[in-house]
């Protein structure tokens, strides 16, 4: 039984010490919101299965390996030969800051298409088909497979979540809200940071939970409001904080607990994330969270 779907690009890394055009070391590893999400859930023990598309290549391998090894299930991700997969370069500034260089146009995770979706639902119905705002801006045919996901999810009776992760890299936000705003109409929780909030425009959402980023996070629902502090943690690398938040938020859902516990899950899993150099290294097990005391309904 699959308690995760999600699907998305996850590209080859590779993070330097400082600004690019110096050269020297980067380390290589893999990134993408999608897989960041799924490796957070696969940490938390529930089962998760990631669809994507990766080149013939190196990378790909790295990519695929990489979500073996941590408990995601790769099954229905499909290799191409036709195109490269794609890359990502992160160079930190600061602890919050990292500049971010996409090399991803025409790649292989952007030939994700409705097939793929499909075949993904082949092994079960997921309890939660999770999506984000980067893949539809990817394709005309990623925007098909993320629309196929919802419809598949929302037919079926899975929870659908929607992380808006609005990249300015990729479109403008007017473009983003004339391509998001329709799939709220079969969203059950939507997932955005403060200023991600306009590009939702007018929705009848359930769930709406709003990241406030060191301020915490809020979650709204028709029986009302909680809101949950962050924690203090010295912060290594912000990036990867939103998708380590809402692996612990749906870690929540799937374990049934209320809207405030699942926050402080969210916020819990994040902290580890930000400890930690890197998108989802530093992401927390179950017996990570005990640890720090920080584990949220309990
Ligand atoms: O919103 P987050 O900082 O949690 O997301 C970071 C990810 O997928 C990162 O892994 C990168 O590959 C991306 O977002 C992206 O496509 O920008
Ligand atoms: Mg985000």
């Amino acid at each position: 039984m699959t308690d995760v779907l999600t699907l998305g690009e996850t590209m080859g890394a590779f993070r330097a010490a400082g600004p690019f055009r110096l050269g020297g070391t980067a380390e290589l590893t893999v990134a993408g919101a999608e897989s960041n999400v799924a490796i957070g859930l696969a940490r938390l023990g529930h089962a998760v299965r990631w669809t994507g598309v990766t080149g013939a290549d190196e990378i790909g391998s790295l990519v695929r390996r990489t979500l073996l090894a941590e408990q995601v299930d790769v099954g229905a991700a499909r290799i191409t030969p036709d195109a490269a997969t794609g890359l990502i370069l992160f160079e930190p500034r600061t602890a919050d800051i990292t500049r971010v260089l996409y090399y991803r146009g025409r790649s292989a995770g952007s030939l994700l298409s409705t097939e793929d979706v499909r075949r993904s639902f082949d092994a079960g119905v997921p309890r939660i088909v999770h999506v984000t705002g980067i893949t539809p801006a990817l394709s005309e045919s990623a925007l098909a497979a993320v629309t196929e996901a919802i419809h598949l999810g929302h037919e079926a009776g899975s929870t659908v979540s929607l992380d808006v992760n609005f990249r300015s890299k990729l479109w403008s936000p007017k473009a983003a809200g004339k391509v998001i705003q329709p799939l709220l109409a079969r969203v059950d929780v939507l997932i955005a940071s403060d200023d991600e909030l306009p590009i939702a425009g007018d929705h009848q959402v359930h769930e709406v939970v709003l990241k406030h980023g060191a301020d915490g996070a809020t979650a709204r629902t028709p029986d009302g409001t909680w809101t949950a502090a962050a924690h203090r943690v010295t912060v290594a690398d912000t990036t990867g904080a939103g998708d380590a938040f809402v692996a612990g938020y749906l870690s929540g859902h799937l374990d049934g607990l209320g809207p405030e516990a699942r926050l402080r899950r969210g916020n819990a899993v994040a902290a580890f994330a930000v400890a930690t150099p890197g998108d989802w290294q530093g992401l927390p097990t179950r017996a990570d969270l005990e640890l720090l005391d920080l584990q949220a309904g309990s």
